[in-house]
């Protein structure tokens, strides 16, 4: 794969540029720029750049509003909502932020519910935010169907992906983001675009017949992580991002879904805990006796690690170079 280097700065800016020119404002672009230039800072590569012509798309077809200007609101000391306006996710999560901590450094633990936008990022920016405030934060977004159940070979859940973070003060926190699925699609498009092969149990062709071929997997369907345990998981995923907050189940967004290869509408549950009011004065004095007991034993590292050390790199990136091509074109 021929790869170009770019800089951070480059890499918001094409950004910025591609979304802009298609109709974003300035507000809804440097908020979507952002969380791809850290996607792509953190090597979250199927989350970075590679998703800008999907994001594209969605302003083109009219699906999703480059003007929206969502605006939380506090329905009780413990709710707080925010109808995203038919946006892209980024801005909604980035004003809602500090008023879901504020709720839950007040009430002990308040939740975040966010509608009517489209998220289409990695799932650990909502999170870290979190505990960089020393909260715990959970969160989960559902998608379109891609993930058959445990047992079966139609698509049903979308890969819903959860993360979690555990802040640690005066330390990166302990972030995991991973989809419900035994694999992002992001991921499988990758190794199909880079001429990799995937694990076997990642998914079925559509023949129904387990496969290594991820261009085999995108045209049928990916497995649940963990067989039924995931597979309940994904479900979760599916009730909590969609009838709790108000939304739809994945293939209810299908249903509505223009089919322009970006992010459909649909929503996201946020949790978050003060880990203080909850466990008392020592909780992370306590919490460190596990991490230090992992790092201590060989061949094991926290999650959110890998992403934490490249993040402390800021030269510039590796971008696949057609990528870079194709989206200078989108920004002029
Ligand atoms: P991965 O399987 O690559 O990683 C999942 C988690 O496991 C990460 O927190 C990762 O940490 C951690 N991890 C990986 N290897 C190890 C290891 N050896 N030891 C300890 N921890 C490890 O991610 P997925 O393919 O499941 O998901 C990729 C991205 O796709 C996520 O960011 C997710 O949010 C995003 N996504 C977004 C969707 C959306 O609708 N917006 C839908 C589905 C996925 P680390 O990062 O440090 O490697
Ligand atoms: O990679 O599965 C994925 C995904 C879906 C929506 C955004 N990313």
């Amino acid at each position: 794969m021929s790869t170009t280097n770019v800089s951070l700065d480059e890499i918001y800016q094409l950004a910025y540029n591609c979304l802009n020119k298609a109709g974003s404002d300035h507000a809804n672009a440097d908020a979507v720029a952002t969380t791809i230039m850290c996607a792509e800072r953190d090597g979250s590569v199927s989350h970075g750049l590679f998703r800008i012509p999907g994001y594209v798309a969605t302003l083109k077809s009219g699906k999703v509003n480059g003007q929206a200007n969502p605006q939380p609101e506090q329905v009780t000391p413990a709710l707080v909502r925010c109808h995203g306006q038919n946006g892209h996710a980024p801005l909604a999560i980035a004003r809602s932020i500090d008023m879901l901590a504020a709720s839950a450094k007040h009430c002990g633990i308040a939740a975040l519910n966010i509608t009517h936008s489209h998220h289409f990022a990695a799932l650990w920016h909502e999170v870290e935010a979190l505990a960089d405030q020393n909260l715990v934060g959970f969160a989960c977004v559902s998608y379109m169907p891609a993930v058959a159940p445990a047992g079966g070979n139609e698509a049903v859940f979308g890969t819903n992906p959860i993360s979690f973070a555990w802040p640690r003060p005066n330390n990166t926190p302990l972030v995991f983001d991973m989809a419900t699925a035994s694999m992002a699609v992001g991921e499988v498009k990758i190794a199909a675009r880079d001429g990799h092969k995937v694990p076997m149990g990642t998914g079925l062709g559509p023949d129904g017949k387990p496969t290594d071929d991820p261009n085999e997997i995108l045209k049928g369907v990916l497995l649940p992580f963990g067989s039924y345990k995931g597979s309940a998981i994904a479900m979760m995923v599916e009730l909590m991002a969609g009838p709790m907050v108000g939304e739809n189940l994945s293939f209810e967004t299908k249903a509505n879904d223009n089919g322009d290869g970006g992010p459909p509408q649909g929503g996201e549950f946020i949790l978050a805990i003060s880990p203080e009011i909850m466990g008392g004065k020592d909780w992370a004095e306590h919490a460190e006796k596990l991490f230090s007991k992992l790092e201590a034993m060989d061949g094991i590292r926290l999650p959110g690690q890998r992403r934490h050390k490249l993040r402390a790199d800021q030269g510039p990136r590796a971008v696949n170079s057609a990528l870079i091509e194709q989206l200078k074109e989108l920004a002029q």
